[in-house]
């Protein structure tokens, strides 16, 4: 007979229970209550717990007849699977999360009442998704987009949940406007392309009509929208809120998050070459991050003001395509989030998660921002879609870990057993019953901002909403050179794939009232006509540069949490490798080890070192700084493959900073570069430089002198 392939031996039982069985209050039924107990077991079952004799091979009738319909074991499984997928969120699908927690510096009782905001010694576990807004599930992570930065705090007295972003603005100022944002954003429905891409034309199509989305897209064609990492980028709650306290005294609330390690951004040229070598690569350095326990962590930073600072702005804050610059109102630090496990299952937690900007709690309040209204009425109705029914609240990654009880019944998928004849409130025959706390519950808060003088209904949009020129303005005002570069050349990349030229020319009008300077770059870098500015409502005012916008102006000189990749070949000397790879660790920095083939190489002193990539599947776009350090004759064979060759054009272009041995000149030459171009290029083995030169050059993490000499306006 045949073996039969992959048979398992049936597990040892120990004979003891190992998952003790829940008390119930109804005296029977606790098992009821366990959970994924067959894996506890060892012993492969049903999902009705029957133990399965054989998981390899269908009942037949016969040894080659046909299948039997009475398979029970067959039709159950397969019929799980055919049901593994729900329905991917419409906008922002493609996620990844991470377990941590939230601690406050100091108590905020001063401005709230929030339970999880009071005790400095305290921990609120919460879990952090990043997305991306516009692409699939199954689409890649670096395409030009905004990101998501959903956390949920899951607090003594309820989930909160801070449904954020890593743009403090957002392209409408009302929620009527977001499904036809989305439409106009997502793959064009007739041909299903492009996925995950904002280059087409019913985005610009749009966005060129709704003159308010004119700051939201200097950031989404900034470098903000092609982050190096998720551990590398702001985030912003992004309306404001409200905070009130115990003695019922509110102030209106930005949120900011703050990464720890600074934020950087990816180069353009990176971004799209890492859509095809690692299209998870913020999924997977995140991944990796928390696996080697070098966890993320973000700083909360509050904007907190009254009435009467709201009042003298510009503009109005509740509008959600204005931000209050940090110049005007400082953030103050008030707590960290440390991203500290990996979820254990990706589905169960990171794709059921339930975020809902309606979950707030005592302390924490709404504003009437007409986009966060919406959102509001929006979110439930999503999770009822997606996960099926009423009862997600149940799904373990969604249950606050506080009490919960209502009166709330049945439902899909209902988990909680409760017992009992009552069902209702208020109600005479139990005494157990949950009631009502009118001193302890969630009390909106009392008080309108700002005070409506007529109770009329309407559909209109406030004069204080109409300037829409002028913080998109102030966002380019605010850059350095090479952010300014990489707008215009985001513009140009994407109007260029504009196929209707009455669309382009229209975006051009209004790129020329944000900012004549930069319309004018963007025209030259198209090649097309001169344009008229739109005309605005509101003339843009020339508002001081805020340098807290420029993620390069406040860039911390740090290699904490990045990676260098060590390129070696066999011969490579063995002492050198160590001592680069001691001193790179030592300063917070991650190291990799590239060879020409995975199996690694032979050092100098004849010893075997692994290597962490190949070479061909190692791109250099993979890493924040490289050092090249083959030995005299393994470099011959490097400076023949067209892939080392790409390897260190592309770091250079990338402006990396470039560390290298003197026997790899030849591949230098090969690839057409000086190996004294500029100040990133370090010399490991020379009288000047070394490895603590390029540490510390490695700080900077892009030579941006370089970048004129390798790119122009439209690359
Ligand atoms: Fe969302 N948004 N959104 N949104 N949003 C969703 O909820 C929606 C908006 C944001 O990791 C959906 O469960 C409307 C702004 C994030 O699970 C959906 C409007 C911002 C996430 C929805 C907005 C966001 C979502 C999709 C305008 C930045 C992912 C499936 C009124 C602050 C959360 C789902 C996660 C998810 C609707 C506007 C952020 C459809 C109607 C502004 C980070 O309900």
């Amino acid at each position: 007979m045949a073996k039969d392939p992959g048979k398992s031996k049936e597990p040892k039982s120990s004979g003891k229970r190992s998952v003790p069985p829940i008390p119930s209050r109804t005296g029977h039924g606790g098992e009821l209550h366990q959970t994924a107990a067959g894996n506890i077991h060892g012993r492969l079952t049903t999902n009705q717990g029957v133990v399965i004799s054989d998981n390899q091979n269908s009942l037949r009738l016969g040894e080659r007849g046909t299948a039997l319909l009475e398979d029970f074991i067959l039709r159950e499984k397969i019929a799980h699977f055919d049901h593994e997928r729900i329905p991917e969120r419409i906008v922002y699908a493609r996620g990844s999360a991470a377990h941590g927690y939230f601690q406050v510096y100091k108590s905020l009782s001063a401005i709230t009442r929030a339970a999880f905001l009071q005790n400095p010694q305290e921990r609120t576990r919460v879990f952090v998704r990043f997305s991306t807004l516009t692409g699939g599930a199954g689409s890649i992570d670096t395409p030009r987009d905004l990101r998501g930065f959903a956390v949920k705090f899951y607090t003594s007295e309820g989930n909160f949940d801070l449904v954020g972003s890593n743009i403090p603005v957002f392209f409408i100022q009302d929620a009527m406007k977001f499904p036809d944002l989305a439409h106009a954003l997502k793959m064009e429905p007739d041909r299903g392309f492009p996925q995950a891409a904002s280059a087409h034309d019913t985005f610009w199509d749009f966005v060129s009509l709704t003159p308010e989305s004119m700051h939201m897209l200097m950031w989404v064609m900034s470098d903000r929208a092609i982050p190096r990492s998720f551990r590398m980028m702001e985030g912003f709650g992004v309306h404001t809120f409200r905070l009130i306290n115990a003695c019922d005294e509110a102030k209106f609330v930005k949120f900011h998050w703050r990464p720890t390690i600074g934020s950087t951004s990816l180069i353009w040229d990176e971004a799209v070459k890492l859509g095809g070598a690692d299209p998870d690569f913020h999924r997977r350095d995140l991944w990796e991050a928390i696996d080697k326990e070098h966890y993320p962590e973000f700083e909360l930073g509050l904007q907190v003001f009254d009435e009467a600072f709201a009042e003298k702005l510009d503009f109005d804050i509740l509008d959600p395509t204005k931000l209050i610059s940090e110049e005007l109102l400082p953030l103050q630090m008030v707590g960290k989030l440390v991203l500290d496990r990996n979820p254990d299952n990706f589905f169960a937690e990171t794709e059921q998660v339930a975020f809902h900007p309606g979950h707030v709690v005592p302390g924490i309040d709404f504003t009437n921002d007409p986009l966060l209204q919406g959102r509001l009425c929006s979110y439930l109705d999503a999770q009822l879609i997606r996960l099926g029914g009423p009862n997600f609240h149940e799904i373990p990654i969604n249950r606050p870990v506080c009490p919960w009880r209502n009166f709330q019944r049945d439902g899909q998928m209902r988990m909680t057993v409760a017992p009992g004849q009552i069902a209702y409130e208020p109600n005479s025959i139990a005494r157990d019953t949950p009631r009502e706390c009118p001193e302890t519950g969630f009390q909106s808060y009392r008080a309108n901002y700002p005070v409506e003088s007529s109770t009329e209904k309407r559909r209109s949009r406030a004069e204080s909403f109409a300037d829409h020129y002028s913080q998109a303005r102030l966002f380019w005002t605010s850059m350095t050179p090479p952010e300014q570069q990489h707008i215009v050349s985001a513009f140009s990349f994407e109007l260029g794939k504009v196929a209707r030229p009455a669309i382009r020319q229209r975006m051009l009008g209004h790129l020329m009232t944000i900012h004549s300077e930069l319309g004018r770059r963007v025209i030259a870098a198209l090649g097309v006509e001169e344009v008229e500015p739109a005309k605005p409502a509101v003339q843009p005012r020339n508002d001081k540069p805020s340098p807290a916008l420029s993620i390069v102006a406040k860039a911390p000189k740090t290699i904490q949490g990045r990676k260098i990749a060590i390129l070696v070949t066999d011969g490579s000397d063995a002492a050198f490798i160590g001592k680069l790879k001691r001193q790179i660790t030592g300063a917070g920095a991650e190291v990799a080890v590239l060879a020409p083939l995975i199996g690694g190489i032979r050092t100098s002193d004849g010893n075997r070192l692994a290597a962490d990539h190949a070479l061909y599947a190692g791109p250099s776009v993979f890493f924040d700084a490289v050092a090249i350090l083959p030995s005299s004759e393994g470099v011959v064979n490097l400076a023949r493959e067209a892939a080392a060759i790409d390897w260190l054009r592309d770091a250079f272009a990338h402006l990396k900073v470039i560390a290298y041995h003197t026997d790899a000149a030849l591949l230098f030459e090969k690839a057409q570069i000086d190996v004294a171009a500029d100040e990133g290029m370090v010399v490991l083995n020379g009288s000047t430089g070394g490895v603590g030169t390029f540490l510390d050059m490695a700080k900077q993490h892009r030579i941006w002198a370089r970048e004129p000499l390798v790119r122009g306006a439209t690359a």
